[in-house]
Formats: structure tokens, C-alpha cells, sequence
């Protein structure tokens, strides 16, 4: 009797050690779970490539100019949120326009933040259609 309850403690023991043991520590997961997600968009005569991803996603946007020199501004907050809202899209390092030269990766690391539709547009000449080239960044 006393033998069968010491073997099942150690049953139980042995259960948690293993637990403990195969559950991967916090700190891992959140290290995996701040790897950014890499998006590559281009930037064209007189497009960029959409984007969509999920709220709360970090994001390395790896964007480059295919055809020519391009720029790109970002609308931090989003359409239809109140002026002076805080930014929705969290950009590690802003400016108010990032320089596209053809053929050149540029990156843009920033945080998903809030659900909503940021504009981007070109911001730097290129051409009859410069004034429309716009795109989105969808946070869904
Ligand atoms: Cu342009």
C-alpha cells in the first residue's frame, strides 16, 4: 500500500518534471512571436503593391521602385479616424517621405497597431500619373 502511493507520487513527479521540460519558456515564445513579419511591395508607374495584415503584426516592409526613382509617404493614422488620433501604424523610425531609388530595397519597419485603411502615396515626381499613384495598407 505505502508502496503503491510512493510509486504514484512518483508518477506525478516524473509528469510535472516532463512539463516542465517540453513547455518552451515564455521568453522563447515571445521572441518568435516579435520577429517582424517581411512584406516586399514594389513601387511602379503608378502603383504600389496592396498590403494587408493582421492587427498587432510587426512589420519589416521591404519596399523597392521598379521602374523608376519613386518615393513613399505613409498616412500613420487611419481613414476616418478622428484628426490628432494616435498613430495607428507605429513606424519605428518616420519621415515624411522615404526616397524609392529604382532598383534600390528599402526598408520600413513599423507595428500594425489598430484595424483601419492607411493611405501611402508617392512623394517624389515620376511622371503624368505621379498625383494618383496611391495604395493602401489594410490592417485587418
Ligand atoms: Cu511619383
Amino acid at each position: 500500500m505505502q508502496l503503491k502511493r510512493f510509486a504514484s507520487y512518483c508518477f506525478i513527479g516524473l509528469f510535472v518534471a516532463t512539463c516542465a521540460v517540453l513547455a518552451p519558456p515564455a521568453s522563447v515564445v515571445r521572441a518568435q512571436d516579435s520577429a517582424p513579419q517581411v512584406i516586399e511591395m514594389s513601387a511602379k508607374k503608378y502603383e504600389f503593391t496592396p498590403v494587408r495584415v493582421k492587427a498587432g503584426t510587426k512589420v519589416q516592409l521591404k519596399v523597392t521602385a521598379t521602374d523608376r526613382d519613386h518615393g513613399i509617404a505613409i498616412e500613420t493614422v487611419a481613414d476616418g479616424a478622428a484628426k490628432g488620433s494616435a498613430p495607428g501604424l507605429v513606424i519605428d523610425s518616420p519621415e515624411k517621405c522615404w526616397k524609392l531609388p529604382k532598383g534600390e530595397v528599402v526598408t520600413i519597419n513599423f507595428t500594425a497597431q489598430t484595424a483601419g485603411t492607411y493611405q501611402i502615396k508617392c512623394c517624389v515626381h515620376c511622371g503624368l500619373g505621379h498625383g494618383g499613384m496611391k495604395g493602401t495598407i489594410v490592417v485587418e
